[in-house]
């Protein structure tokens, strides 16, 4: 595998965006509601937006700093075609963090209590409908109640009152820990950290087991064990450069109102009772760079899609080595539609490749699969295989009640519970699968299934063929 140094820094890979004319500085007094997620989002994907002085505060916002694949391969320091395959090396071969001694760790070298963190800290308020701010891209940590282990995800974070925040946990590893201490009537130490390096926002993201420590996830990224440290007021060990950090406790039998919020589906989650945390303190660097996400553009799709991917084709690869590639569309909100590449060598090869990708993520509801000379990267010729080489009455599989995603708005239909109440739990997120084969046949009549191709047009040099000098007499007045 061909690999350079990975950018390990958060600061150093700002400054890179900067030295290649992919950050644009904005304008200082930006105001931190709507104004700066609407300036963020018109960038997106073309260049990270940086916001100096946002409405006058002193900390600076930036945003889309991993708003395109190919970033994400330069940052893991590899060619794009080997993203997947880097991602899930090291994911395979975690490394576990060094801790830095008390007082030396960067991200305490100012701490705060008592203090609001909507006062402390620039938090954008992004979509017309939200609540209010939300800490968007802030890595929950915490510890396993029973083992120690630790685990890392980003959340959505209310921030409603000066001590108190409100956050969406779905049913996976930090709800389990979470249980655990709730069980015993005990609160589980937090905490937040906010302005981490791409690789270990990419590693937060990592589909692991419950007990493996995401951030030995970041230090294989890396290429070197990740420096931690310990909180001030709790157990948990938190990326020692990170820019902010806010501990705290996840408050047992305490839910507090939350929403509402728009999400990655480009809807809004309703405002519901979630779990609260509870700020015991503040700390950040001296002069700290505050992250946010504007929610479901690129750097919020491309984060949860990489090592998403990189799962989902680890695991058909393991029943179907002929599988090539992977691909969740951007279209699909970067979710819940994949697109697959085999070479296939049976007819009924692609249901069964269907049918095994609905069962490794519950988010997948349409599942396409495409033959060897279609990119699954662009949208236009996974839709002409699609309209070319697939015919519903003999090439559909449909399931129906299955479980999809809860923010999938389309699975709400046909509940009607008063109030406009949502479906209890158990009930949200049911779904219908499809899968589409869209693979020519294994056999096939010369010319039929023949992909059109002009000989030598791949290897034309326009720029020796065209004459710049020449004049033409059209013969118009
Ligand atoms: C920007 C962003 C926001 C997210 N917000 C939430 C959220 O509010 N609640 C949630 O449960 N997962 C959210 N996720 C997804 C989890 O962070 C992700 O699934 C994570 O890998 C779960 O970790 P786990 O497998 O250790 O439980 C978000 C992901 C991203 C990239
Ligand atoms: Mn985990």
């Amino acid at each position: 595998m061909t690999t350079i140094a990975p950018h390990t820094d958060l600061r150093r890979w700002l400054a890179h965006l900067a030295d290649t004319g992919r950050l644009a500085v904005i304008r200082e007094g930006t105001p931190l509601k709507h104004r700066l997620a609407a300036i963020a989002k018109r960038l997106d994907g073309r260049q990270a937006a940086y916001f100096p002085r946002p409405e006058g505060h002193e900390i600076p916002v930036v945003s889309g700093f991993v708003a395109r694949r190919a970033w994400i391969a330069e940052a893991m320091g590899v060619p794009e075609s080997q993203l997947l395959a880097r991602y899930r090396h090291a994911a395979e071969h975690p490394l576990p963090w060094i801790e830095v001694a008390p007082g030396q760790a960067p991200c305490q070298q100012v701490v705060h209590r008592d203090r609001d963190p909507r006062e402390v800290l620039p938090i954008p308020t992004h979509s017309e409908h939200d609540s209010g701010p939300y800490i968007t891209a802030g890595l929950v940590i915490a510890r396993n109640p029973e083992t120690g282990v630790q685990n890392v995800s980003i959340h959505r974070i209310q921030v409603h009152a000066a001590d108190r925040m409100a956050l969406l946990v779905l049913p996976r590893h930090l709800q389990a820990f979470h249980q655990k201490a709730e069980a015993r009537g005990q609160a589980l130490e937090v905490a937040v950290a906010i302005g981490v390096d791409p690789l270990t926002l990419l590693a937060s993201q990592a589909i692991a087991p419950i007990d493996r420590d995401e951030l030995e996830i970041a230090g294989a990224l890396h290429g070197a064990p990740l420096r931690v440290a310990k909180c001030l007021t709790n157990e948990v060990r938190v990326p020692a450069d990170a820019e902010i950090v806010i501990e705290g406790r996840l408050m047992p039998r305490l839910r507090e109102p939350e929403g509402p919020f728009g999400e990655f589906p480009k809807y809004y989650s309703a405002r519901e009772q979630r779990e609260v945390i509870r700020i015991d303190a503040i700390t950040h660097r001296r002069n700290p760079v505050y992250h946010t996400i504007v929610p479901a553009e690129m750097e919020h799709l491309l984060l949860g899609a990489i090592p998403r991917e990189a799962t989902l084709l680890a695991y058909l690869q393991r029943s179907f080595p002929n599988v090539l590639d992977v691909h969740l569309s951007i279209g699909g909100v970067a979710r819940y539609h994949l697109f697959v590449k085999i070479r296939k060598a049976h007819e009924g090869q692609p249901k069964n490749v269907i049918c095994a990708a609905f069962g490794a993520h519950y988010d997948v509801k349409q599942v396409i699969v495409v033959d060897d000379d279609v990119d699954v990267h662009d949208p236009l010729q996974v839709e002409w295989a699609v309209a070319t080489r697939f015919q519903a009455s003999r090439d559909l599989v449909l399931i129906p009640g299955a479980q999809g995603s809860v923010l999938d708005p389309s699975t709400t239909v046909g509940f009607d519970f008063a109030d406009g109440a949502p479906p209890p739990a158990h009930l949200q997120g049911l779904s219908a699968k499809m899968g589409l084969d869209a693979t020519r046949p294994v056999v096939y009549h010369e010319h039929v299934f023949t992909k059109v191709r002009i000989p030598g047009e791949d290897e034309v040099d326009l720029a020796a063929e065209i004459d710049r000098d020449a004049k033409i007499d059209l013969g118009a007045a």
